[in-house]
């Protein structure tokens, strides 16, 4: 039986204070008409981008037998939506449960969460890497951000890297399984305060750009905003380039709303403020096509 509503299974860690993870992942989907079903891979009081001493609560040995009692009961997923992850272990958990539930016409969206700005997060060992270009075969879209895109391939990072070397990183990603790669926070050497987002569809072998003014700002969670649009737009049926097109303007409007006002970064975007003009009609539309 078809779902009333489209489905996603997120795989994220829940994050209680600070808007990253579970705790913007689900307000997306659900605004945008897709039940967010949650997977936690652990509980945490705080995300770890600026705070200490946060509470950490793994839930790896609980993950199968969630997983175990959705299989007995049957759930049917319109999309696979994964994040964060904390160990070897818990990409393992992923990778089957990509396996157990797939169905055609799915939409498999792997974020590879694996560092930014030239540097692995803290838990992110060679492995890690490693393991996380073996679960990108499986995604049918994948969302890295410049430094994963770098490690995914084994390049350098290098911020002065050409459009068309990048053209040829996300064709040498898609080739590994993904049909759509979406590599965010591309630098423009030659633009100051701007960043792009590329993204490729291999299938019929196009391409787009969207350039992004950028505040001078860092809000934790923007990867996982971004990503979630992606997959709510995706889910609505919209175009590569429109789900492209509304994630960078969503991203863009929340840190344009929560830089006026003077309170901590690590808190997030005040996404509460915005979260309703995911329901206004796509306006505008500023990609351009490279390909
Ligand atoms: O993707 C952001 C994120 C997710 N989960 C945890 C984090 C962060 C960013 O800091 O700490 C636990």
């Amino acid at each position: 039986m078809k779902n009333p509503v489209p489905r996603a299974a997120a795989i994220h860690d829940l994050s209680g204070f600070g808007r990253t993870s579970l705790s913007v992942v689900i307000p997306i989907l659900s605004s945008m008409g897709v039940q967010p079903c949650s997977l936690p891979t652990a509980v945490l009081s705080t995300h770890t981008g600026g705070f200490q001493n946060y509470h950490f609560v793994d839930l790896t040995d609980h993950m199968q037998a969630i997983v175990d009692h959705w299989k007995a009961i049957g759930v049917h997923f319109d999309a696979i939506y994964s994040g964060f992850l904390g160990s070897p272990r818990q990409i393992d958990i992923v990778e089957k449960f990509i396996h157990d539930f797939a169905n055609d016409d799915q939409l498999i969206l792997i974020d590879p969460v694996l560092g930014d700005n030239g540097q692995p997060y803290s838990t992110m060992g060679e492995e890690m890497i490693s393991k996380m270009r073996g679960l990108i075969r499986h995604a049918d879209v994948i969302t890295p951000n410049f430094t994963e895109a770098a490690f995914l391939l084994d390049e350098p990072y290098d911020p002065s890297i050409s459009l068309g070397e990048l053209k040829t990183w996300t064709k040498r990603l898609a080739a590994q399984g993904p049909a759509k790669v979406i590599i965010t926070s591309i630098p423009v050497p030659e633009g100051k305060n701007v960043s792009s987002v590329l993204a490729y569809n291999r299938p019929d072998n196009r391409m787009w750009k969207v350039d992004c003014s950028y505040i001078p700002a860092h809000y934790p969670g923007t990867g996982d905003i971004f990503a979630s649009v992606v997959v709510g737009s995706l889910l609505q049926g919209d175009s590569l380039p429109i789900a492209l097109d509304r994630a960078v303007q969503f991203v863009s409007i929340a840190i344009r709303s929560t830089f006026g006002y003077d309170f901590p970064a690590r808190e997030g975007v005040l996404l509460e403020r915005v979260l309703p003009s995911l329901n206004a009609p796509v306006m505008a539309s500023s990609y351009q096509i490279l390909e």
